[in-house]
């Protein structure tokens, strides 16, 4: 890498997989003046890029990539080319078994082995198994022999390779990249300290230097917390379903007390990353984990509760038209990856035919899993004039804003908390459901 105590002079950077972490990342670092190469194996994202355009949904992206690309400082392609840091950011799946899949990062080796040179830092980010930047450097070393790589023999080595992951939301990545604290791996220290030359051209949080497994290990510790302690609240608002208690109150005032934060019921877990990364650590340690293998299934398990919850409302009513509000994993974004209210607003379009209608203010059309269905994609101000019941799925700030004066009359099953003001009165212990959420 270009002398790092030259301020004047910033690396050429080359950023492998412009999806979610990838694209920002690239355009960040392209913003703090450095020249980025951007590669994607999707010709479609390649040309999307350099007209300026976005593939993702990511709030102000378009204008940061914009910007950059026509600055020059952003360019994409198929090809990696010579640079001075590559950073890995592809995806890394798990199969049907939960096996982690890291055959994207260990092919993004295979690229950039060849044009590797003295002095160049090499970085991967993609949430990964313990060990994954060890095999990477392996890679690289049989790739080429003619480069000393690190942690292989007592010689400084010749280039540079670290682990260092994101920990940002989406929605808010941008100024989570810049803010965010971040943990800078190194396979060795001298690694870690190119790295965190790096990450200092553009991160404004704290850089906390450490090795590469532990930065490895804390990436998947940080999801699969959240992961346990969303499990405890939908585990929660089950046994409230089944004592007939409002799950939302007594989560209210238990998190009156100083010490105590519980999480927020929904109707399961979505999204890339925490119903995701545990399962990286069970993988890893399948005789240790039970607490992590078993907030998997009851988070999964929400899932089929709010189901049958929900089969046994409708079915209660029959003829009344029913609206599932949201389709998004999560609020207010339009990203849909293994997203619950998916799974549930489907099972019931399959089961109840044209009564069920879909409210997603983020999707133009129904996802395909909806293809065969009578399900129609209707707006709120529809939904409320024109079904009886509604399943708050997702918590859209869009949901939030209506008012109880348009929603009193009718029966709702809020699976996520959003209108309190919800009298419990609307019916639902009719049929002996006491709907907490
Ligand atoms: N959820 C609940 N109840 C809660 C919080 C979340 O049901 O109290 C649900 C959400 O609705 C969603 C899922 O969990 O379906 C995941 O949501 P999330 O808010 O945890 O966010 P992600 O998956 O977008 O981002 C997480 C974040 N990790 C942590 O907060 C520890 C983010 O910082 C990570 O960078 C990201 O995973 C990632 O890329 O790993």
């Amino acid at each position: 890498m270009k002398s790092p105590n030259n301020s004047s002079v910033k690396p050429a950077v080359c950023v492998v997989g412009l999806g979610y972490i990838g694209l920002p990342t690239a355009a960040i670092v392209a913003r703090a003046g450095c020249r980025v190469h951007g590669v994607d194996a999707s010709q479609h994202v390649v040309d999307t890029i350099n007209r300026g355009e976005i593939h993702i949904e990511e709030v102000d992206l378009d204008g940061l990539v914009q910007g950059v690309v026509s600055r020059g400082l952003l360019k994409a392609s198929t090809k990696v080319v010579p640079c001075d840091v590559f950073v890995i950011a592809v995806p890394t799946p798990f199969d049907a078994n939960h096996a982690p899949d890291i055959s994207y990062v260990l092919a993004a080796g295979e690229a950039i082995a060849p044009v590797l040179k003295v002095g160049d830092c090499v970085i991967l980010e993609s949430t990964s198994p313990v060990g994954t930047t060890e095999a990477l450097r392996d890679l690289i070393a049989t790739a080429r022999p003619d480069l000393k790589c690190p942690g292989l023999t007592g010689e400084t080595p010749d280039i540079s390779i670290s682990y260092c992951p994101e920990r940002v939301l989406p929605g808010k990545i941008l100024e989570e990249l810049t803010n965010n604290d971040r943990s800078i791996g190194g396979i060795t220290p001298r690694c870690a300290r190119k790295a965190l030359t790096f990450y200092k051209l553009f991160v404004r949080g704290t850089c906390v230097v450490t090795d590469s497994r532990s930065a490895e290990m804390t990436k998947l510790v940080e999801n699969a917390y959240r992961d346990v302690n969303i499990a405890f609240a939908n585990e929660l608002s089950m046994v409230a379903d089944h004592m007939g208690l409002d799950v939302w109150e007594v989560i209210r005032l238990a998190n009156r007390h100083p010490r105590v934060n519980i999480l927020t019921p929904g109707p399961g877990v979505g999204g890339h990353c925490i119903a995701v990364d545990p399962w990286f650590i069970v993988h890893g340690a399948p005789e240790q984990t039970p607490l992590i293998r078993t907030a998997r299934g009851v988070n999964d398990g929400k899932i089929h509760h709010v189901i049958a919850q929900c089969e046994a409302l409708i079915a209660a009513h029959p003829g009344a038209k029913v609206a599932c509000l949201g389709l998004a994993f999560k609020a207010n974004i339009d990203d849909f990856r293994e997203s619950p209210a998916r799974l549930v607003a489907v099972t019931l379009a399959r089961k109840f035919g044209a009564r069920v209608k879909v409210v997603e203010p983020f999707a133009a059309e129904l996802p395909r899993e909806f293809a065969g269905t009578e399900a129609e994609l209707i707006d709120i101000d529809t939904a409320l004039e024109e079904t009886q019941i509604l399943i708050v799925l997702v918590d859209h700030d869009q949901f939030k804003a209506v008012p109880l004066a348009e929603r009193a009359g009718h029966l709702v099953y809020d699976t996520r908390g959003i209108w309190l003001d919800q009298p419990r009165g609307s019916g639902a212990e009719a049929e002996g459901l006491r709907l907490a959420g």
